[in-house]
């Protein structure tokens, strides 16, 4: 596969679309924008909701893959869930079956195994990573929409042969804000390196990795973003004791701090930050 040059970015207004639409032309990369906000100084990203199939269709006109950041990235009702996530990503698979586009890097969560005890003794170099072979246990409809986002990929490459990454992607902000943060951070930088990865690798087939950093207290089996060539560079270390001193260490005993997903876990979610 010649390398992608042209790649429509979905949710481009987001958080991590605005971080990535800084990081990723240095990578050679031309991006056209698509949200369904408009984005200041972006005159040409295409403003559309994905419901909105003819959109689709035009954004993925010519493109050589897509980044699919766009969705509802937190606990929703479902009605909201489903039309954003759920049909949404569906469209978008549509309008790249239809167009043939041939490679896809969507944006799964942690969220999708939210469920998953954490590990116990972090940070012990190689002890009890999360495999990359965890049960699915969403902890919220947010993380069951993407649950169905990696089925859905899963079910394009083998029928029609449009390749994705799905990355669970961990926490990708500037700096790691709460304890839980400093075991699934993934740095802004690294982001962009592990899309540039997803984009880039031959044969990817469908593949499901982990996003995040090389944190000391890191959670999960990374070996699957690494076979992409993914390196990360960072590490939340620096920012433990800080955070640790104003929020203490996770306490086992704390369902918000029990799982994998966090609060998202608890009924209803609450929101650390
Ligand atoms: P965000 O909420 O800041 O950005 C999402 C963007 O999608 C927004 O600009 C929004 O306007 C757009 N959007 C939402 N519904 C849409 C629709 N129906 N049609 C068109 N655009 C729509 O989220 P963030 O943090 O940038 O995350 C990006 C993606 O990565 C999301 O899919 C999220 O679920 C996923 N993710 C992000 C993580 C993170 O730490 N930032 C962690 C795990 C997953
Ligand atoms: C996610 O999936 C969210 O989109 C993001 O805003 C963070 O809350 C992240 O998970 C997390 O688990 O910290």
């Amino acid at each position: 596969m010649p390398a992608p040059r042209t790649v429509l970015l979905t949710g481009a207004a987001g958080g991590m679309g605005t971080l990535m639409r800084e990081l990723l032309p240095a990578y050679g990369y031309q991006l056209r924008l698509l949200d369904q906000l408009p984005i200041e100084g972006e005159p040409d990203a295409i403003t559309a909701d994905l419901s909105d199939r003819d959109a689709l269709r035009e954004a993925v006109r010519d493109v050589d893959a897509i980044i699919h950041l766009a969705g509802i990235s937190l606990e929703a009702p479902f009605e909201k869930i489903l039309r954003a996530n759920i049909e949404g990503t569906y469209n978008l698979y549509e309008a790249a079956r239809e167009a043939g586009v041939r490679r896809v890097v969507f944006a799964s969560s942690n969220h999708a195994v939210g469920f998953t005890p954490r590990p116990a003794e972090t940070p012990v170099p190689g002890a009890s990573l999360i495999p990359l072979d965890t049960p699915r246990r969403p902890d919220t409809f947010y993380g069951l929409s993407k649950s169905f986002g990696e089925d859905l990929a899963s079910l394009y490459w083998d029928k029609h042969g449009i390749e994705t990454v799905a990355i669970r992607i961990g926490s990708c902000f500037p700096e790691p804000t709460t304890v839980r943060m400093l075991s699934i951070w993934m740095s802004p930088a690294d982001g962009a390196r592990l899309l540039h990865a997803a984009l880039t690798a031959e044969n990817v087939g469908y593949t499901m990795v982990y996003g995040s950093s090389a944190n000391t207290r890191l959670w999960w089996d990374l070996s699957s973003a690494r076979a992409l060539g993914y390196e990360p560079r960072d590490d939340s270390e620096p920012y433990a004791a800080k955070l640790i001193a104003e929020q203490g260490e996770l306490d086992p005993d704390n369902p918000d701090h029990a799982y994998l997903g966090g609060a998202f876990c608890t009924n209803p979610p609450i929101w650390p930050r």
